[in-house]
């Protein structure tokens, strides 16, 4: 069956992870994407926190599955030629170079209009245009920072604290496959193409939404009700770290399970939802909490939730953090497990459904990578290998109308 994206032309002129992660998702879907790296280098990611020596990275693996690599520097006249051929081919162009990289190239957005009006550039910098700080270089840390993730996640007491979940990097990515589909549609029904940009400042801000929902709620009423902070600590005119407080309505918080002074992971997440209360009293053995006055209501709750978890953590006390969850399950209570990378690496479930997937490279051999968290009814993405620098290289060429021996040359004057 023909994948949903066969046929549209993709020229990944990405790096690192923002870019690379949303080309390889339109990849999975069945775009033909080309990834055009630098001839000797490559994207940095080939050669960062390698595993084995002279091997491509799986920093590198695991952004650039189902794409094709050509090597160019289109800083030169003939590499500069070949990329206007492959732009006016192409259906898309992404790319996620330091501000102005592409201008200094001589593709500036005016360029590419000229050189195909169809054309879709889908472009990510770290802060939107004409912003104070348009010019700096950003990398996952910076955006978590500037987009108000890092302010408003940890503990009260500690610094700022940036999250494992790449919010800046592959969730701008995201959001630009988005932005280039949107584009795509868009196309259909005018002919011409646009460019599309996505900083990273505002993906990471478009996900915390809910922050600045509650500086607004402060600025109102002066606390936050469901932070640790209230009743009893204070609050300042913006919105504290709270903690592993559950971020809406429910009360939750990340709670002790047997084994927890040798296993850093044995813990589960417990929430308290309001319309399952008198379940999960049953669940953990305090059924009479259903009709006491000072816990039958989320008002009543509110000043005793951390007596409330102290007790859930004595009955967690003799149940690993799975045992738990097997019995929380059953009363509609919303919990996990807090799984460690080594069980999700593990985890049968993952891999049944794909979301973890084990690809077999020619020169690594086996290894795990993330398969697509979108699941469709009509098709399931195949996950396959990374593409060596250069490799396809002279196929590329090849198609585009260069001789054997003009790909020599080039290759001879390092043009590709
Ligand atoms: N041929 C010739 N030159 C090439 C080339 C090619 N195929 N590919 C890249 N280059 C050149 C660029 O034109 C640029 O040259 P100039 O500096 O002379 O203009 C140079 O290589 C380096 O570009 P770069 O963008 O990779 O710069 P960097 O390594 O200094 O910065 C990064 C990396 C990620 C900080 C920067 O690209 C950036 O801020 N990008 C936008 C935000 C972003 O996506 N960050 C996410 C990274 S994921 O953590």
């Amino acid at each position: 069956m023909a994948l949903p994206l066969e046929g549209i032309k993709i020229i990944d002129f990405t790096g690192v992870q923002a870019g690379p992660a949303c080309t390889q998702l339109l990849a999975w879907f069945g775009a033909d994407v080309l990834k055009v790296e630098r001839p000797g280098v490559g994207d940095i990611t080939r050669r960062q926190l390698r595993d084995v020596p002279n091997l491509d990275a799986l920093y590198f693996t695991m952004l650039n599955s189902n794409k094709k690599s050509l090597t160019l520097d289109t800083k030169t006249p003939e590499g500069k030629a070949i990329m206007e051929q492959l732009i006016r081919e192409a259906d898309v162009l992404v790319e996620n170079f330091a501000p102005g990289a592409m201008d200094r190239m001589g593709f500036t957005w005016e360029r590419l209009q000229e050189l195909n009006p169809r054309l879709i550039f889908g472009s990510i910098k770290g802060f939107s245009e004409g912003h104070p700080y348009a010019d700096l270089k950003v990398y996952e840390n910076v955006a978590q920072c500037a987009g108000g993730a890092a302010s408003t996640t940890g503990f009260w007491d500690g610094p700022p604290t940036v999250s494992a979940a790449a919010l800046g990097d592959s969730n701008t990515g995201m959001h630009l496959a988005i932005g280039i589909l949107t584009a795509v549609i868009a196309r259909q029904k005018t002919g011409r193409g646009q460019k599309v940009s996505v900083s990273m400042q505002d993906a990471v801000l478009n996900l915390c939404r809910v922050k600045l929902r509650d500086q607004e709620r402060l600025e109102h009423v002066g606390y936050l009700e469901e932070y640790p902070q209230y009743p009893n600590g204070t609050f300042t005119d913006t919105v504290p770290r709270g903690g592993n407080a559950g971020g809406g309505g429910q009360p939750g918080w990340i709670l002790k399970c047997k084994g927890w002074q040798e296993d850093p992971n044995a813990y589960i997440y417990f929430t308290i939802q309001e319309q399952n209360w008198a379940r999960t009293c049953e669940a953990v053995g305090k059924p009479q909490w259903a009709q006491d006055p000072d816990y039958a209501t989320p008002r009543a709750r509110q000043p005793r939730l951390f007596d409330i978890f102290a007790e859930v953590e004595k009955w967690l006390a003799d149940k690993t953090k799975f045992e738990a969850v097997e019995v929380l399950r059953k009363f509609g209570v919303p919990c996990a497990p807090v799984l460690s990378m080594k069980e999700i690496a593990y985890d049968p479930a993952l891999r049944a459904s794909g979301s973890i997937v084990e690809v077999d490279e020619e020169l690594r051999g086996k290894y795990l990578t993330v398969g697509s968290p979108i699941k469709f009814s009509d098709f399931k993405p195949v996950i396959t290998g990374a593409p060596l620098l250069g490799e396809h290289t002279e196929e590329v060429l090849g198609r585009m109308g260069y001789s054997a021996e003009q790909i020599a040359k080039l290759r001879a004057n390092k043009v590709v």
